[in-house]
């Protein structure tokens, strides 16, 4: 799979996709990132990117030039399967979305800021508009490292014990059961029973349960 993100702050995505997992997953070749400066498809030597908005009020607006000019420079090169831009006002994100882009070979990720982007770049670049939560963040850029965290953990071969991600949170549809470790009893508190029991059926449908009753008391609207 190959992600290309748009950013005018691409330094704010160098971070997340240099650790742990995404590290491993792009050094064994299941993903290719690439990050994107959309200050260097400027209108002019100042650098611009973004104007006043027609009609006035308060914020400036991306504009479609630059947009415009860093995506036909990648569709170019290949063809996409979806041109995904960052926004509050964009659909939900779920772990149903997340596994559908997952399947993708090729996306564009164009992250949003100041008031938004020209609507005409939403009205004729954009397949996908996707939001991270109820909450406004200062740009698209930690939106769009949550998406491509959740779409690369998922790609087979990036987890080691690939069932890891099969019983997730979510995956299923349920919240995840809860765990335990080492010790079995620290100062009294103690592991269950039933998981020390080396009784696979049993430990299964103990897990399934918790799972269901957690889902119930926390999330209910997951079991409609
Ligand atoms: Cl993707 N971008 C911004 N700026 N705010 C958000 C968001 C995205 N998702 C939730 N809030």
């Amino acid at each position: 799979m190959r992600i290309d993100i748009i950013s005018c702050q691409p330094d704010l995505l160098e971070s997340p996709f240099s650790h742990s997992i995404l590290k491993r997953a792009q050094q064994k070749g299941i993903v290719e990132i690439h990050v994107h400066d959309l200050r260097q498809f400027a209108i002019n030597k100042y650098g611009q990117i973004d104007d006043y908005a027609f009609g006035g009020g308060a914020g400036m607006v991306m504009m479609i030039e630059p947009i415009a000019k860093c995506l036909a420079a990648l569709q170019e090169q290949r063809s996409y399967d979806a041109v995904i831009y960052m926004t509050p006002d964009g659909e939900t994100l779920t772990q149903n979305a997340v596994n559908r882009f997952s399947l993708l070979q090729n996306i564009i990720i164009l992250c949003g800021h100041y008031k938004g982007v020209d609507e005409r770049v939403r009205e004729h670049f954009i397949t996908h508009e996707v939001s991270i939560g109820d909450y406004v963040l200062s740009g698209g850029e930690l939106g769009a490292a949550v998406l491509t965290d959740a779409i690369i953990r998922i790609l087979p071969g990036v987890l080691n014990d690939e069932s890891s991600a099969l019983t997730d949170s979510f995956q299923d549809g349920l919240l995840a059961p809860p765990v335990y470790t080492r010790p079995a009893d620290y100062n009294g508190w103690t592991v269950p029973a039933v998981l020390l029991s080396g009784d696979t059926p049993k430990i299964e449908q103990w897990r399934f349960e918790q799972a269901i009753a957690r889902t119930e008391q926390r999330r209910p609207d997951l079991l409609k």
